[in-house]
Formats: C-alpha cells, structure tokens, sequence
C-alpha cells in the first residue's frame, strides 16, 4: 500500500543523519506530520527487543531505513568489522520488525557500492551479485546487500510491500566533514576552505581518475517520498524486484569535482595527489531508467548543491 493520506504515520529510522533528516523535510514539506522520530539514545536500533517494543507500542504504517554506519573510503576499509556487524544488526531489527508490526511499506536504504566493482555502467538494478566487490567496501556492502536480500524475501514469503533503493554518492547540508572518516565531497570542501588562508597545495586522495555521481541530500528524499507514494501496481511495474537504483543520471572524476569545488570555495591552490591512499571503484554511475520511469527528476545540480553545502559549512564554523 502506499502512503497517499497525511493520516498515516511514517518511522524515520536514523532521522538525524545526512539522509534521515532529509527525509524527514521532505515529508512535512508534502504534508505528513505524524512521523515517529526517535534519537539514538532513545532506541538504540542494534538492541532487537527494544526495537520490537518500540514497534508494538507505535504501530507505524510506513518505515524509511536510513539508519545506517556510513563513512567514506577510508572509514570503510579501516572499520571492516564495525561496517559489517552494526549495519546487519540494525537493518535486520528495523526490517524483520517492521514486518512483524504489519507495516505497510518500508523503504531500505542501500547503496551503489553494493554492485560488483567492475560492473558495466550504467549500473542496473539487474547488475546485483553478478561479479566481485569493490575490496574497501565490501564489509559494508555485504551488510547492505543482506538488506536488500531480507526485503525480497519478506516480499516473497509474506507478500510484504519493501523495497530497497540504491541512492549513489549523496551529500548536502548536514555531512560529515571529519577529514579522517568523510565521504570525497565534504572533505573537499573543508580541505580547499582551509587552504584559502594558508595558500598550502591540497592534497587529494588516490589519483583523481576514479569518476563518481552526486546527488544532493533533498533530491534523494524526495525520491523516496515520490517511491512511497506510488501505488504498487505502478512501482512493481517499473521494478518487479523491488530495487530501484536513486541519481541523477551523470558523473565526473575526482579531478574535476575538485575543480568545481574549488570555483564555489573562492580557492586558487595547487592540487597534489596522494596515491598511497585507495582510489576505490572506478566508476559507478547508476541507471537511473526505473525512478524516472515513476516520474521523478532532480532538482538541484551540482553547483548549485556544493554552493548550499560550503553554505551550511560556513555556517557551522560561525
Ligand atoms: O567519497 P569516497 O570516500 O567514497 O571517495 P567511495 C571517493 C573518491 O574520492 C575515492 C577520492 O577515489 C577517493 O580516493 N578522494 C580524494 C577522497 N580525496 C579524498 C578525500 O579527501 N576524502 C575522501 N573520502 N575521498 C564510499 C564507500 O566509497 O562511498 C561506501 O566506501 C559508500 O561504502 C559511499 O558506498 C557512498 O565512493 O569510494
């Protein structure tokens, strides 16, 4: 069933987060004001009963799986077993309790990481399992892979209505700029903000080569409300698997994104490549043919996205 009236609750799980919050703006921006939000310290989500409490005591309708241990590169080849153990146990409490609560479609969240590293691009939806793994983030995409896999399997045993979708690289207001542990966006524009006032080289990670897709934080949610207000007939047509792969249809390599974010930052600095550190999959442009299938496009191009970001970054710094 899909979420059509403003009467019907909707469980943002992980709300505070990049995608999370996201989510939760783009559902009270269409009119939904009955969202159960809880905060980590509230429901620890890697806690099985307490999930299962929570969800016998609030009974949601909708569920949005956006909680998540996320981290870029780095983060993911240095973690493997905090990627992979904390990702299956959060995922498998949400979804198996959601479905054990009668919900009536839940959205899991996946990643493009999840296709094999060498996949034929544009990747597709059909692409999943079909060859090896990008090595630094296999941990994480084994656990969301598993995701993915739980949904299917709950759709076909019991008929339940979860899908998962497959957002590409996001970034917006909200990121995680933590030199150590962020996603190539972010880090840049901290790295190139810094340097304005030392005029130091920026030194980039890997080659510069490897090309990826940015989508911004409230493009991808409002996809996801566009993917749960369709009515089933419409979005199994479109996806008879239930995955839907969430971008915007293009890329460009690390190079040239940092160019970008270097004309948005106002910087003139050198760029230097630091190649002891990993370049990751090489490329990994989704095919996005399914979502713009059930009439959704994005918004905000990358410019103008990196713009609203350095924004919201100045803002922090005060
Ligand atoms: O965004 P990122 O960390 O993640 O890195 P992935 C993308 C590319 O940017 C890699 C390069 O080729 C990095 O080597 N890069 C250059 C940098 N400079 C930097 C820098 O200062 N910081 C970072 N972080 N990268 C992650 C996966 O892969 O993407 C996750 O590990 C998930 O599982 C996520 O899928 C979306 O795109 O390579």
């Amino acid at each position: 069933m899909h979420l059509s009236d403003s009467n019907q609750s909707v469980f943002v799980a992980g709300h505070r987060g990049l995608v999370g919050s996201g989510v939760v703006r783009a559902l009270r921006a269409a009119g939904y004001e009955r969202l159960i939000l809880r905060t980590r310290d509230e429901l620890d989500l890697t806690d099985g009963a307490a999930v299962r409490a929570f969800y016998e005591q609030e009974k949601p309708d909708f569920v949005v799986v956006a909680a998540a241990k996320v981290g870029g590169i780095l983060a993911n080849d240095t973690l493997p077993a905090d990627f992979l153990h904390t990702n299956l146990e959060i995922q498998s409490n949400v979804i198996h309790g959601a479905f054990e609560a009668g919900v009536k479609r839940l959205v899991f969240l996946g990643s493009t990481c999840i296709y094999p590293k060498l996949a034929p691009q544009p990747l597709k939806e059909e692409y999943l399992l079909t060859g090896p793994l990008e090595p630094t983030n296999q941990w994480y995409a084994i656990a969301k892979i598993a995701g993915v896999k739980l949904c299917e399997a709950l759709r076909r045993q019991h008929g339940v209505d979860f899908v998962s979708m497959m957002p590409t690289n996001m970034y917006g207001p909200g990121d995680n700029f933590d030199l150590q542990s962020s996603h190539v966006l972010p880090a840049l524009i901290r790295k190139f903000h810094e340097a304005k006032s030392s005029g130091d080289p920026v030194t980039l990670w890997g080659t510069g080569t490897p090309k990826r897709e940015f989508m911004y934080v409230d493009d991808l949610a409002a996809s996801i409300v566009h993917v749960l207000q369709t009515p089933e007939d419409a979005l199994f047509e479109a996806a008879p698997d239930g995955l839907i792969n969430a971008g915007v249809g293009h890329d460009l390599s690390i190079a040239e994104l940092a160019e970008t974010i270097k004309r948005v930052v106002g910087a003139d600095n050198s760029i230097e490549y630091d190649t002891d550190k990993p370049d990751g999959t090489p490329r990994k442009l989704v095919d996005v043919t399914r979502l713009f299938a059930l009439g959704w496009r994005p918004d905000v191009d990358l410019e103008e996205g990196i713009r609203r970001t350095y924004d919201w970054y100045l803002e922090q710094l005060g």
